[in-house]
């Protein structure tokens, strides 16, 4: 079993919802069981035009290599209707792989760590909501790199306040994804 961190991003059609049904897409995966997902966030779009992005990050476990969980990653990108026109093209969704375990992988379609994890707001926060402690192989922890993206807008999207999903929660031995998926609020 290894664990993973994968960055989910959205800024075409309702990305919001988007990552959301995404999330569900993963868990419902046998390789895959979901830890835990991050906030939601709105972040501007670095490197890249279009709309605002929404970003999120999951943890997650698998028995898949490196290699097989990137190609379910594109195997449900294309699920949600990716097309990729040109670089940075807007997308409908965006699986990236940010780190798997204490793996270092170079390859030429495969890089883990992210390459550009550190230099991404989008990614980082994220990632560090999910675990404060988490190190990035070869780099060390990676809250010590947020000051270097302290520029780039990210907002975190509020979450919803039904009360149903306190109990949900409960309900579910505060299982963040069981919650979030039998609630409906957007
Ligand atoms: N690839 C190599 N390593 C990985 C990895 N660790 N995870 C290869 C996933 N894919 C990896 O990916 C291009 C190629 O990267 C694939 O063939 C894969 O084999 P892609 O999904 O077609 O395109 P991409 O995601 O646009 O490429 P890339 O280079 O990962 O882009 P970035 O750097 O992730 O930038 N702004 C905001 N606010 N939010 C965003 O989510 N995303 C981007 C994309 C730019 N600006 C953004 C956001
Ligand atoms: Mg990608």
């Amino acid at each position: 079993m290894t664990v993973a961190y994968l960055g989910l991003g959205a800024n075409l059609g309702d990305a919001r919802q988007t990552l959301k049904d995404a999330v569900v897409c993963l868990a419902q995966q046998r390789t895959i069981t979901v830890l835990a997902k991050s906030s939601l966030y709105r972040t501007a779009p670095i490197d890249a035009g279009g709309d605002d992005y929404f970003n999120c990050v999951v943890k997650i476990e698998t028995t898949m290599p490196a290699r097989q969980l990137l190609r379910l990653c594109h195997t449900v990108e294309e699920q949600f209707g990716r097309e990729r026109p040109y670089r940075n093209a807007p997308r409908t969704l965006d699986l990236d792989i940010l780190l798997f375990g204490d793996s270092s992988i170079d390859e030429a379609d495969l890089i883990v760590p992210h390459p550009r994890l550190t230099e991404r707001a989008f990614a980082l926060v994220p990632l560090v909501e999910l675990d404060g402690e988490v190190i990035i192989p070869q780099l060390g922890r990676a809250d010590a790199f947020l000051a270097a993206v302290h520029e780039q807008r990210i907002e975190k999207v509020a979450t919803c306040q039904c009360p149903m999903q306190g109990a949900q929660r409960a309900a579910n031995g505060g299982d963040v994804l069981a919650a979030s998926t039998k609630n409906n609020c957007r």
